[in-house]
Parts: structure tokens; C-alpha cells; sequence
């Protein structure tokens, strides 16, 4: 069953979204995301003029063959471009292979191990008090677990708080260059702890508790804020640190017991290798998207098994639904399964384009028995939101040093 034509959507309804279909010689297609919020044009390009000439006229069926010829076969590997662009090329290989077979993707990857996939939550908020409102509302909609993220007094923006603004798109206003915001680790360590104490007041132990830090912190700062938070029991603390330098780690997991969780960004096995089996961390949160596939992951995912390290696949919204459902069938079939971010299955605007039969019942994601992975992708809809530049934030310190976002 060869692939006869490959097809790349560039759309933006409210985010930029990256979307490959293939397309195969008797007319059954595939869905991919390609997404990297920020460098969305780049991957389109790698796809157009470097993967979709080498791809007509072979088997769709050879779904690992495939993966290997677009990783090893080029000399230039990793990096979220290349692995961006093999991940949309393999969610779309197993979409088809699903379909042509009459089922739905986890059962190619072993069937269930579960009935529905555990979701946390975000509850974002301008201050304490607003952020523990949005966690009794997660509550109430049936959440059993809450990410908490609060603005930071004394800093004009704090990441995961966009006050008025719905997106990071709306935030750059009418002047599309990255946004610029400010950090303060003293700053930040005065609200953090008064947050999750508050927190535990509140709510008791109703629901798990999560914190991203998105990587501003130094290990031994991360490894103190780790025993801070220790007493508040969270399901895990998020990117504390940046790990290039993998054995950042070693220094915070030998302060603290609480639990941590990294990858979102990461592409492939080796950045995260010595991580998983030096167990440094309890949750891998590798995507579909960026880390190659559903191939890409389960090769992650299977490793991670033999530390005892479970998947917490990256949620955000600038993952398009086509990714989202791939890690539907991957968290429903992988016994190393821990939990999903979800921030709700996008606008309504992004509706209208990606169509899908998942559903949220009680703090879970069920998905149905279609075909494949179950998503469709509306082509003519897309093309009434075309592409817009745009860029996330980046972050300085007061005295204008240039920070992690
Ligand atoms: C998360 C992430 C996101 C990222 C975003 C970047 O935990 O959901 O940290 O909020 O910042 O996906 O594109
Ligand atoms: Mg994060």
C-alpha cells in the first residue's frame, strides 16, 4: 500500500497549527501534528522540500522502516524539527495502518490496559485566592488532579497567567516579536510555599496537586523548593530545572522526596537516557509531536518502564488534537501510564477544524473505537485561518539578564 501524495496544512485558528496528511495510492489518508509553537514554518519546510520527495511511492505499512530511514538515514539527527516533522509522517503511518485494519490504534499497540486516561487540570490564577477558586471549579467539573500556577506579586507577568489575554497570541497585541517577561526566584519563593499551604488548608486532601516551574530555577534552588513543598505531598513538581546538563538532577533528587517530572521538550531517548536510569526523576513527559511519534514514545515509554518512571505526556494547546489523540491510544495501552495534562480539547474555532469522538466524563478522557486514531481534519475550514507569525515570551531577570522561559 504505497503512499501517493503527502499534504501540509499550516492553520491558525486562535494558534498556529501544523497538520500532515498522507495520503496512500487506494485513497486512505493519515493525520499528523507537527507543531513547534514559535518555529511553526521550519518544520513545515523540512517536510515539503526534505521528507515528502523520499516518502511517495514507499509502503505505508512500514511504519518503523520508515521512522529509521527519516532518524538514521539522515545524517543531521534530533532536534525538535526533525523529530517534529518524523512525528506527524508516523502518527499519520499509524492512523492508516489503524484504519486499513478496522481499529483503533491502541489495539495495534497491545489493547488496553486501562478504561479511560486520568487528566489533571489547570487552575491559574492573578493571585492565592483566584487560584484556589479555579482549583474548587476544577473540582467541581470532576478533576481528580490540579495544576496550580499563581502570578507573582511584584512581577508584571508570570508564566501560565495571562490575565485578560485568552493566548500568547493575543499577548504580543498587534506586534508579533516574542513578549517580554520578568523573574525573581525571591520573588517567586515568597508565594510559592503560602500557595500549596493554602492550598492543603482548603482542599484537604480531595484532589493531587502538581507545580510547573518551567525550568527557572538552579538545582540547589529547586532542590530547596522541593523540600519546601515536600509537607504539601504534589503528584510532582514540573521542570524544576533545566537538564541539558542531565545531572543537574542528581543534586535536586538527593535533597527532596517530592516527586519530579521533565521532557516536555525533549526529542528523543538520549535526552533523557541518563535521567530515566539513574531514576532522577518519577514522570516522563515526552510528546507525540515533538519527540517522533508514536514510535518515538513508546521507544521512551519502554525504557522508562524498567526504572519504574511513568509517562505524563505534555498537554498544552499548541498540540494539536491529531496529538492529543495519539497520546490518547499510547496512555490507554502503556501499563507505565501515569497522567495527562489537559487544558479542555481546544477552542471553538480549532472545533470547526479537528473533529474527533473523545469524550470527558469525571476527571478522564474516553475515547471511542474508531479506526485509526480517530480524528478528522477539516481542509477547507482550515484554510479560512491561515498562518500568523507568532512567538512565545522570554523571560529576564529584574536586572534585564536574559532567563529561562
Ligand atoms: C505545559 C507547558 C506549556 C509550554 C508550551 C510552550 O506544561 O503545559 O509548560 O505551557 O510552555 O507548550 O509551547
Ligand atoms: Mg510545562
Amino acid at each position: 500500500m504505497n503512499i501517493q501524495d503527502i499534504k501540509v496544512f499550516v492553520c491558525s485558528p486562535g494558534r498556529n497549527f501544523v497538520t500532515v496528511k498522507v495520503i496512500t495510492e487506494d485513497g486512505t489518508y493519515g493525520l499528523g501534528d507537527a507543531t513547534v509553537n514559535g518555529r511553526e514554518l521550519a518544520v513545515a519546510t523540512y517536510l515539503e522540500e526534505h521528507v515528502v520527495p523520499c516518502l511517495i511511492g514507499r509502503d505505508a505499512h512500514s511504519i518503523e522502516d520508515i521512522w529509521q530511514y527519516l532518524y538514521q538515514g539522515v545524517y543531521w539527527r534530533r532536534g525538535p524539527i526533525t523529530m517534529a516533522a518524523i512525528a506527524a509522517i508516523d502518527m499519520a503511518l499509524w492512523d492508516i495502518k489503524g484504519k486499513v485494519s478496522g481499529l483503533p490504534v491502541y489495539q495495534l499497540l497491545g489493547g488496553k490496559c486501562r478504561t479511560g486516561v486520568n487528566l489533571y487540570a489547570h487552575a491559574n490564577g492573578e493571585n492565592i485566592d483566584d487560584t484556589l477558586d479555579k482549583v474548587q471549579e476544577c473540582i467541581d467539573q470532576g478533576f481528580k488532579a490540579v495544576r496550580l500556577q499563581s502570578a507573582i506579586p511584584g512581577l508584571s507577568e508570570t508564566y501560565g497567567v495571562l490575565g485578560d489575554k485568552k493566548d500568547y497570541f493575543e499577548l504580543q497585541g498587534n506586534r508579533p516579536l516574542p513578549p517580554e517577561q520578568e523573574w525573581s526566584t525571591a520573588k517567586y519563593f515568597k508565594l510559592i510555599p503560602e500557595l500549596f499551604k493554602k492550598a492543603r488548608e482548603r482542599f484537604g486532601n480531595q484532589v493531587h496537586f502538581l507545580h510547573d516551574v518551567h525550568s527557572r530555577l538552579t538545582p540547589i534552588e529547586s532542590a530547596k523548593l522541593g523540600k519546601m513543598l515536600e509537607k504539601y505531598n504534589l503528584l510532582f513538581l514540573e521542570d524544576a530545572s533545566i537538564a541539558e546538563n542531565q545531572e543537574n538532577y542528581k543534586l535536586i533528587r538527593h535533597h527532596t522526596t517530592t516527586p519530579l517530572a521533565l521532557g516536555e521538550t525533549y526529542n528523543t531517548i538520549w535526552d533523557c537516557k541518563d535521567l530515566l536510569q539513574n531514576q532522577l526523576i518519577d514522570y516522563i513527559r515526552v510528546a507525540a509531536t515533538h519527540a517522533g511519534g508514536i514510535t518515538g514514545v513508546k521507544k521512551i515509554s519502554d525504557f522508562a518502564a524498567v526504572y519504574n518512571v511513568r509517562t505524563a505526556p505534555h498537554g498544552a494547546p499548541d498540540l494539536s488534537p491529531i496529538c492529543f489523540a495519539a497520546h490518547m491510544h499510547l496512555n490507554i495501552s502503556t501499563h507505565n501510564f501515569g497522567i495527562q495534562e489537559f487544558v479542555g480539547f481546544g477552542n471553538e474555532e480549532s472545533k470547526t477544524i479537528f473533529k474527533h469522538g473523545m469524550t470527558l466524563e469525571n476527571g478522564m478522557v474516553l475515547i471511542d473505537d474508531a479506526p485509526g486514531l480517530g480524528v478528522d481534519f477539516d481542509e477547507t475550514k482550515a484554510s479560512e485561518f491561515p498562518y500568523k507569525r507568532s512567538y512565545l515570551p522570554v523571560s529576564r531577570l529584574e536586572d534585564g539578564t536574559l532567563w529561562h522561559w
